[in-house]
């Protein structure tokens, strides 16, 4: 059986009552988060929906059938850092992707609504939340791409917070992010959808920040 998806699940050793044996670099003035956090890295191939497939095509005109995604989150800080690489798609064209909190399914929207920081309590899986005060690259995990030539682009977000609920997808969408009234955090339609497992995800669930956390949200490649 062909494996369309390859996980790597990464495990750091527990931040808490660390007992390292060799020199601090750099002594934590504040409490470090306790609970630990394990990098993931997950990559899969395009291809058409079929039962156990992870990485799939809704739209091979715009996300070819062969087409990679890779997506690596990792703690930043007490918040997280996730960037997603994407090849063999359309040339110099930008595309919308997003974490997303449902896995990849039959259909483009069995990946459900964008994951949260703060829900909007105005939305619902359907229609979504499509309000910039919470539909914002601070509060959900906004990784637009711009290809370059081969078709290979990079989108990047660093959260001040983490999940509490595990992120089970990123999916690519066929245009760029907005950011109006109304139609905030919609990208035009969905074309590829890459699963997250839901171990790898569920370890980077338990998240309190401390309060001096200054981290920054930032979302590379929006409009
Ligand atoms: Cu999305």
């Amino acid at each position: 059986m062909r494996r369309t998806a390859a996980l790597s699940l990464l495990l750091l050793p527990a931040l808490a009552g660390c007992t390292s044996d060799k020199p601090a670099e750099e002594a934590p003035s504040e409490p470090t988060p306790s609970a630990s956090v394990a990098p993931i890295s997950v990559s899969g191939t395009l291809a058409a929906y079929a039962p156990g497939v992870t990485a799939i095509t809704y739209d091979p005109a715009l996300a070819p059938v062969g087409a990679t995604m890779k997506i690596d989150m990792a703690p930043a800080g007490a918040g997280l850092s996730v960037s997603l690489t994407a090849g063999g798609l359309k040339p110099t064209r930008a595309y919308g992707a997003h974490v997303h909190a449902m896995p990849c399914g039959a259909k483009a929207t069995d990946s459900g609504p964008h994951l949260q920081h703060t829900p909007d309590p105005a939305a619902s899986a359907s229609p979504p939340s499509v309000d910039p005060n919470y539909a914002n690259p601070g509060n959900e995990v906004w990784l637009d791409l711009t290809t370059d030539a081969t078709g290979t682009g990079t989108g990047a977000s660093t959260t001040p917070w983490r999940f509490t609920d595990a992120p089970r997808s990123v999916v690519l969408h066929a245009e760029a992010t907005k950011t109006e009234p109304g139609k905030a955090g919609t990208a035009g339609a969905r074309i590829a959808c890459l699963s997250l497992p839901a171990d790898g995800a569920a370890s980077a669930t338990p998240l309190t920040p401390p309060p001096t956390a200054t981290a920054t949200a930032t979302a590379t490649a929006t409009p």
